[in-house]
């Protein structure tokens, strides 16, 4: 059956966040494996977070000049283009090949919302093309706006009119209070009763909180997966659809 499938892998799956520029290819290696696999039946729209790459830079360009200014924005485009280059790179061992989407090049931040054509996007999909994007810097009317791979997702999901989507984490999912994984819970509950602390390592755009406060904007009625990344085989049951082994959140 051929289903649409949109997961973003978090930046802390596919590089060790507390050391800046590192990929993990292993792990990469490994859920190219499954995204392959999966590819074969299903159409993939894949979302990159920034790692310890797209933050990095940015946290560069924070010390070095107080804010972000829009001339940043092609600095910042550089190095998420190249890591979004390299895991397609071997992305291609799979023969998983996907049309890069940029959203530099699409989206744009004015009068306190950002907006994206994501056209080509959903049109590529639709003809069953693979797609893969990523979290990005885009010019804005106040320097440059970080637009997180959570909001991209987010924006997928709808264009798309998805009803589950995939975040691969590199935790179990989200933790009570006593640190046991919640398995199935609503956003609601979350946003109210849960006190949800960021990631860590270096993250611009506010981790785990930021992630979930982004779901706010999907249509009632989706469910999220979150799952450990670094587990390729709870990736892969997940995906496949027979259980979401981590925190499975209702909308
Ligand atoms: O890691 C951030 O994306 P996120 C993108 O999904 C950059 O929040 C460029 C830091």
């Amino acid at each position: 059956m051929n289903k649409i499938i949109v997961a973003k892998i978090g930046g802390s799956v596919f590089s060790d966040k507390s050391k800046p520029y590192s990929l993990r290819e292993t792990i990469i290696h490994r859920l190219s494996e499954i995204f392959g696999k999966v590819s074969k039946e299903n159409t993939l729209a894949l979302v990159l977070g920034g790692g310890s790459h797209g933050h990095a830079i940015v946290q560069e360009l924070l010390e070095k000049h107080g804010k972000l200014e829009n001339w940043h924005v092609p600095i910042i485009n550089r190095v998420m283009e190249k890591l979004a280059m390299k895991i397609v790179g071997l992305m291609e061992y799979n023969d998983l090949r996907p049309l890069i989407i940029h959203p530099h090049s699409t989206c744009f931040f004015a009068k306190n919302s950002y907006q994206c054509n994501f056209e080509v996007a959903v049109q590529a999909v639709k003809r069953k093309i693979h797609i893969l994007s990523y979290g990005d810097a885009i010019v804005s009317d106040r320097g440059a706006y970080i637009l997180s791979g959570d909001d991209i997702t987010v924006e997928l999901a709808l264009k798309l009119g998805i009803d589950r989507i995939f975040y691969l984490s590199n935790v179990d999912g989200i933790m009570d209070q006593t640190g046991r994984v919640i398995k199935e819970t609503s956003l609601n509950y979350l946003l109210n009763n849960i006190t949800i602390t960021g990631s860590s390592g270096i993250d611009v755009t506010g981790g785990m909180r930021k992630k979930v406060e982004s779901l706010t904007k999907l249509t009632k009625g989706t469910e999220v997966c979150i799952v450990n990344g670094l587990k390729p085989e709870i990736v892969r049951s997940a995906l496949l659809g027979t259980r979401c082994k981590g925190t499975l959140i209702h909308v």
